[in-house]
């Protein structure tokens, strides 16, 4: 990086924070605002928490010369999304005395709440602490949320893959006291000099920094979205180690072609033992190399594309005193859930419910909120959180099936065998009306979308093809749509641009089709396709295969070529 260039903001904010605490103590206490400053605001998110304001109230609130609905979306960290029956309980109660009453499950198996307001902010992180969950770390400019396979069926593999996870999480967790000085009335330190930052240093990382690990077939996980992944080898039955992928990631922002999405890259393999060294390195690569000069460059993918994967192989390979050994086969098949019942061999089971948007909550025709608290009261398993915003009631015994079973009949919580499989396979960020960034809706739009192309869907004979489909309100990719076979991807209220012709498994970008289209002119746009897929397929053909087969779009090898874009053919047979 030239050295003339200048350091972006968000690293003078985090040198002069001292340690992440900045002036969030006394912005907390000022009653004269919902709102924090816009320093602490980006300091805010270290600890796990946006400022946010009701965008649907905007309007109204501004001719009426009233400060914004000011409120904080709180998101909680839960390693490889493995919460007990007392911390979802927990969260239930969190979120209807606290929070807009509802859960929100994320893409990356977190707890999210919304609308907090700032005098309820430190008591609801204090009592998350209280059920040994935490947020700190769940956003900023460090290692977040670590992700693993909710697979509990996959017993002994699982075991091992989700305690590197809880591994990983812990070693790269920031060590600042300010975290337990501000939310959790822990003792204050004298001065900064007895602050060790051991692994980050005072400015941590120039960007947020994403982790996985796999047990293959399934990439459930979207390990090629990510900045680090570990794929786990199984050889005779037992965990041999791990291939290492970096350089995944999806952000982008539309008309800049310098931002793009990118497929992580396979560099090599380690042993278990060798994972959570193998993390810290790479941290430590992104930490010494990554760009601090422009916040859009400054993810770990560029960084590997900027350098190369070889240099980063070597770089690597230098930080830690000893060579990654050769990369080892492995096969994903998909990057779906597997819903329903399965029984384990410990006699055991685990029910895998579809959560829609990943939300929550209690509608008249659906109280899943209250069926949840009352499975949960019962339950001595516990919960997975899946990072296609699922829930998996886990690791039910056989006394309490039936009991459970009772309660999911009088909740009316819906068997997902009765859903379309493309809606079992759909997706949508948050966006409106929290995200601040969101370009049109998402999450509240998806499911009549989806409604829609169920006709299509049944009228073509496919409803039970899984077809990858995922919309988010930005590009930003909240819900990793530039992997999915179809996704719909905000650029302005009531628009999205049509992506075609990612992998099934998550394994390959897809590409744009047709940009800024109308919501009611998405049906129309797809029908031809979705008919000529029903009948032209190739025996085991996935969608987002014949798209690019069919000549709809040209397959996209790698990130830099996202952008060379719409395949000419496109247009004349679509
Ligand atoms: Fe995200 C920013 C929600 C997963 C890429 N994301 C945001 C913010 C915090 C908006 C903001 O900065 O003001 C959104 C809050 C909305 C709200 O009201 O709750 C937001 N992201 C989410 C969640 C909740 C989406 C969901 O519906 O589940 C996911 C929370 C995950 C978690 O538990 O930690 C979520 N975000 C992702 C993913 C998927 C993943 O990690 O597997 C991505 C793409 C992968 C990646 O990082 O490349 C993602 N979010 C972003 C980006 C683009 C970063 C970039 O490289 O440019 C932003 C914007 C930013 O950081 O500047 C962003
Ligand atoms: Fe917000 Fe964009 Fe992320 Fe959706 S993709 S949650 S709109 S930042």
């Amino acid at each position: 990086m030239s050295e003339e260039k200048k350091l972006s903001a968000n690293e003078h904010i985090k040198t002069r924070s001292n340690y992440l605490r900045g002036t969030i103590e006394e912005g907390l206490a000022d009653a004269a605002t919902g709102s924090m400053s816009e320093d602490d605001q980006q300091l805010l998110k270290f600890h796990g928490t946006y400022q946010q304001d009701d965008r649907d109230l905007r309007a109204n609130r501004r001719k009426s010369k009233l400060e914004k609905a000011y409120s904080f979306m709180i998101r909680v960290r839960v390693p490889g999304g493995v919460a007990t029956p007392a911390q979802w309980l927990e969260t239930d109660r969190l979120a209807t005395t606290f929070a807009n009453g509802t859960i929100k499950l994320t893409t990356r198996q977190a707890f999210q709440f919304h609308g907090i307001i700032k005098g309820n902010l430190k008591r609801t992180i204090k009592e998350i602490n209280q059920v040994a969950m935490d947020t700190i770390a769940a956003c900023g400019d460090v290692n977040r949320n670590v992700m693993c396979n909710p697979n509990p069926h996959l017993s002994e593999i699982h075991a091992e893959v989700l305690k590197l996870a809880h591994d990983i999480s812990t070693h790269l967790t920031p060590k600042t006291r300010a975290y337990h000085e501000i939310w959790l009335d822990g003792e204050k330190i004298e001065s900064s000099e007895q602050e060790v930052e051991p692994i980050y240093g005072k400015t941590y990382l120039p960007r947020k920094f994403k982790i996985t690990i796999a047990v293959p077939p399934s990439n459930d996980v979207d390990i090629y979205a990510n900045c680090l992944s570990f794929i786990a080898i199984v050889e005779d039955g037992n965990l041999v180690g791990f291939n290492v992928a970096v350089g995944g990631g999806m952000g982008s922002t539309h008309g800049n072609e310098a931002t793009y999405p990118r497929i992580a890259d396979v560099i090599g393999f380690c042993t278990p033992e060798q994972v959570v060294d193998v993390a810290e390195k790479v941290v430590l690569v992104q930490r010494d190399f990554g760009d601090r000069t422009d916040r859009k460059h400054s993810r770990f993918k560029y960084t590997v594309d900027d350098y190369g994967p070889d240099w980063i192989l070597a770089k690597l390979n230098e930080y830690l005193g000893y060579q990654l050994g050769p990369a080892r086969p492995f096969v994903f098949e998909d990057n779906g859930d597997r819903f329903g019942w399965v029984d384990d061999r410990n006699g055991n089971s685990h029910l895998t419910l579809f959560i829609q948007g990943g939300r929550v909550l209690d509608t008249p025709s659906y109280p899943l909120l209250t069926g949840l608290r009352e499975i949960a009261r019962i339950h001595d398993g516990d919960f997975r959180l899946t990072a296609n915003q699922n829930l998996i009631i886990a690791n039910i015994s056989p006394a309490k099936r039936p009991a459970i079973e009772e309660l999911l009949a009088q909740y009316g919580i819906r068997d997902s065998h009765l859903q379309s499989a493309l809606r079992l396979n759909s997706l949508a960020c948050v966006a409106l009306p929290t995200c601040g960034l969101a370009l049109a809706e998402a999450e509240r739009y998806l499911p009549d979308l989806l409604t829609e192309l169920e006709d299509l869907i049944e009228e073509n004979g496919l409803r039970h093809d899984a077809i990858t489909i995922r919309m988010t309100g930005c590009p930003n990719g909240c819900a990793r749509p530039f992997i999915a076979e179809i996704a719909f991807v905000g650029r302005a209220p009531g628009k999205y641009n049509v992506y075609l012709g990612g992998g099934f498994a998550g394994q390959r970008l897809s590409k744009l089709y047709r940009e800024s289209v109308r919501a009611e002119e998405i049906k129309a746009l797809l029908a031809p396709i979705i008919s000529r897929y029903a009948k032209e397929r190739n025996e085991g053909e996935r969608l987002g295969d014949f798209c690019i087969r069919a000549g709809y779009v040209a397959a996209t090898v790698q990130g830099g070529d996202f952008h060379q874009n719409i395949s000419r053919e496109a247009f004349k047979t679509a």
